[in-house]
């Protein structure tokens, strides 16, 4: 188990400020931000399905998910909504252990979320150490309201790319647009280059 820290880290310097994406603000508490209800969704009913082009569906339930191995992630995350939460300790699994079993040749995913939501991004974004299945944050194990019993968390992106209870992602050869991205929000959502809404 290491501990990683993500990009962010890097760029801090010795005042909050310089850590902020443009147009930021830091918070200390938590928001909850959710389109709709809270499902309700078990350890032991979850599980992160994984489909590629020629119909294969890549299968994990939680244990499998743990087993694959868990990493801790000390992380900066930034809403779209103008707020930023600063150095987060997360835990989770990262996106290229569940990669190191999959065969694609399609370059995007859509995310998917017991509930409905979706959003969309590149593989690019999800390998090399950007991205996780996370499941705690702040030492404890994710809450129902910030997407328990798992969620996505790419905190190089908007945190709307962070699908909360999440439930798998099908690969795509198209970058086609997700909930929000359908609703106007950028594509992307770099929060360095402010990629908002589009
Ligand atoms: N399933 C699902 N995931 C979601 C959302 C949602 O409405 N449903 N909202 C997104 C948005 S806009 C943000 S800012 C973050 C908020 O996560 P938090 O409530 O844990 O702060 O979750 C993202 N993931
Ligand atoms: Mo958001």
């Amino acid at each position: 188990m290491g501990v990683i820290n993500s990009g962010f880290g890097g760029r801090r310097g010795s005042s909050d400020h310089a850590s902020l994406p443009p147009g930021q603000t830091r918070v200390d508490d938590w928001p909850v931000l959710t389109a709709g209800p809270t499902p309700g969704v078990d350890e032991s009913d979850w599980s992160f399905t994984l489909r590629t082009e020629d119909g294969t569906a890549h299968r994990w339930g939680w244990n499998e998910l743990l087993d694959l191995g868990v990493e801790d992630i000390v992380t900066d995350i930034h809403c779209v909504t103008h707020w930023s939460k600063l150095s987060m300790a997360w835990r989770g699994v990262s996106l290229d252990r569940l990669f190191e079993e999959v065969e694609t040749s399609h370059d995007y995913a859509m995310v998917r979320s017991f509930g409905g939501y979706t959003t969309n991004l590149p593989l690019e974004d999800l390998l090399d150490g950007q991205a996780w299945i996370a499941t705690e944050a702040e030492g404890l194990p994710l809450s129902a309201e910030h997407g328990g019993p798992a969620r996505l968390l790419v905190p190089h992106l908007y945190f709307w790319k962070s699908a909360k209870w999440v439930r798998g992602m099908d690969m795509m050869p198209s970058d086609d647009p997700g909930f929000w991205e359908q609703n106007g929000y950028h594509l992307r959502g770099d929060p360095w280059r402010e990629e908002r809404y589009q």
